[in-house]
């Protein structure tokens, strides 16, 4: 039996007792549960390029669960690994826990292993069996410290043959890849190999990440977007209270979200503070960062003049990536970066790869970095993660930006003879939403979409996504099925060169979401509109505890 430990809090205790609801298409058992087969499917871009990839998986047809008996079940007892990769997401715990009880309600002696500290757990052939007896104390928890996760990318020849055969040594039937849009990528990238070499071995995807930005048509949200949002939003609240309070601050505030802007703008209609900035609507207006800082400048002069030297700015993780002269940068900065790996390790300083860089890049683009601040410079030229990507969670653009604001205010107070006081604080909400405790929306959708994977599993499926849909109904009348992962991909530049990936969804200038932000910001600019959410409720009425996101809202209203 469990014994109670004093590391446990008592909210967590309390948790552990909450019972995920099950949507009603999973609940009768996999024998009452038929895979309808839809049409075979496209990828929506670089489909000649991705069907040469992936020559044995790509178009597979769309799979929706219906009610029907399945006479087509296996028989055998299957061992089922997991695996948590890339970053953290609420919620990952329970898509372990769904998976594990979909496997055992089929056949008690199927068996679940999940494979430690990401994919190089696979590579490493580190593992543990997990049993119920381990598994209740993680059940509706945060964090990925149950098994941990990692970013090893698994690509090369070598790579994909080690995972065969540690599978096969394992006796391993099927994976489930609980990731992002690179994790999902390596998913579909296993499945792919696995039948080339005709190997019945069953690999599945789970949409996690809390950026927000793997979704589509028949993925409506990546868990942990919701709980992260809420976590987030309740600090920015309580940020916005205080500037209001003291009003003698400006606040920039930046958030996470590699790429999309997805939980800046969520964050926004949860706390409506002045400025939100939207890095695809930089992108699409090719603003400059000079414009950006003059579109904020205008807004704080505005508000001094009603003698409001204070306001709250949301910027996303990524903005420097939209910004038109930067993303210019960063993409010839990664050639240089991937072309000359070994010599840059080689420097001892950061001055002499700053030289060497800088000589390697365009004269616009070196004068570009020099004219930044140092740290910022620096920054820019760190490595890229394992697949390929800036590191933006290291990049602190939100003090690139006071900088300029304050720059820019000194100049025009030299002309215009007036003084604005602007006074600023910066922050990095990012790590802080990454582990919390899942709202009861990610605690629901991460047990389904963990079940609803197992069941893709024991019907023989590869090559597939987990899809749980009808998000915005009660849990009870969610749809589940399975989307191929080929049909997601597109083909990008990573590391220097051409690569098949999962396409992620930006925010939508034409989707209902942006549209409905452009209809308030400039309220907000001037006002103090904000909101002060508070914290995530798990307990009391339903309008608290059940609350999805405005994204999910606007979009599928
Ligand atoms: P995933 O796409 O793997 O879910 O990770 C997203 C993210 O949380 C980003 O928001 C952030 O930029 C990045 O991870 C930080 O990565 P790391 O955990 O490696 O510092």
């Amino acid at each position: 039996m469990y014994k109670e430990s004093t590391c446990i809090s008592k909210l967590q205790i309390e948790r552990r007792k909450f019972k995920p609801v099950l949507p009603d298409i999973l609940k009768k058992g996999v024998s009452f549960i038929k895979p309808v087969k839809g049409k075979a499917t496209n990828s929506a871009v670089n489909q000649d390029d991705l069907r040469g990839i992936f020559k044995n998986t790509y178009g597979l047809p769309e799979i929706t669960f219906k009610k029907g008996v399945n006479k087509d079940i296996t028989k055998k007892s299957l061992k089922v690994a997991v695996v948590l990769s890339g970053g953290q997401a609420p919620g990952g715990h329970n898509v372990i826990a769904g998976l594990f009880d979909g496997l055992k309600k089929t056949n008690e002696k199927n068996v679940l292993i999940g494979y430690l500290g990401g994919p190089s757990g696979i590579l490493e052939n580190r593992y543990k069996l997990i049993s119920e007896k381990m598994l209740c104390n993680y059940r509706n928890t945060g964090g990925f410290d149950f098994i941990q996760s990692g970013r090893t990318k698994i690509e090369t020849p070598e790579q994909f043959c080690l995972t065969k055969d540690n599978l096969s040594n394992s006796k391993v039937d099927a994976l489930v890849i609980v990731g992002g849009d690179d994790s999902n990528t390596n998913a579909a990238m296993i499945a792919e190999y696995m039948r080339k070499e005709n190997l019945n071995k069953f690999i599945v995807g789970v949409p996690k990440t809390i950026d927000g930005d793997l979704k589509n048509k028949y993925i409506e949200t990546s868990f942990g977007f919701d709980t992260a949002t809420k976590i987030y939003s309740e600090l920015v609240g309580n940020i916005c209270r205080d500037a209001n309070s003291s009003r003698k601050y400006w606040h920039f505030v930046r958030l996470m979200g590699r790429s999309a802007s997805h939980v800046t703008l969520e964050v926004g209609f949860k706390t409506q503070p002045n400025i939100v900035l939207i890095g695809e609507e930089i992108l699409a207006n090719k603003m400059t960062l000079a414009e950006i800082v003059e579109s904020i400048v205008s807004v704080v002069v505005k508000r001094a003049q009603d003698g409001k030297n204070f306001g709250v700015v949301l910027v996303p993780e990524g903005l420097i990536e939209f910004i038109y002269e930067i993303k210019k940068l960063i993409s010839n900065l990664n050639d240089v970066l991937a072309e000359n790996t070994e010599i840059i390790a080689r420097f001892n300083s950061i001055e002499e790869k700053k030289e060497f860089i800088y000589a390697k890049l365009p004269k616009e683009h070196s004068d570009l970095m020099k004219s930044f601040p140092v740290e910022i410079a620096s920054q820019f030229m760190l490595d890229r993660d394992p697949h390929g990507n800036v590191q933006v969670s290291l990049i602190e653009t939100e003090k690139l930006l006071v900088e300029m604001v304050q720059k820019r205010l000194l100049e025009l107070e030299k002309v215009h003879k007036y003084e604005c006081k602007f006074s600023a604080i910066t922050h990095f909400f990012g790590y802080e939403g990454r582990c919390g405790i899942p709202s009861n929306f990610d605690a629901n959708y991460t047990y389904a979409l963990g079940y609803n994977a197992a069941m893709l599993i024991l019907n023989g499926l590869t090559g597939y996504l987990s899809s749980v849909r009808n998000l915005v109904r009660p849990p009870k009348y969610w749809e589940c099925g399975g989307v191929p992962l080929t049909m997601m991909m597109n083909i990008e530049k990573r590391h220097g060169s051409d690569k098949p990936v999962i396409q992620k969804a930006l925010v939508d200038l034409n989707g209902k979401p942006f549209k409905k932000f452009m209809k308030s910001r400039d309220k907000w600019a001037v006002s103090e509109s904000y909101v002060f959410p508070g914290p995530i409720q798990y307990f009391g009425p339903s309008e608290l505890t059940d609350m999805i996101t405005r994204t999910l809202q606007y979009e599928r209203s």
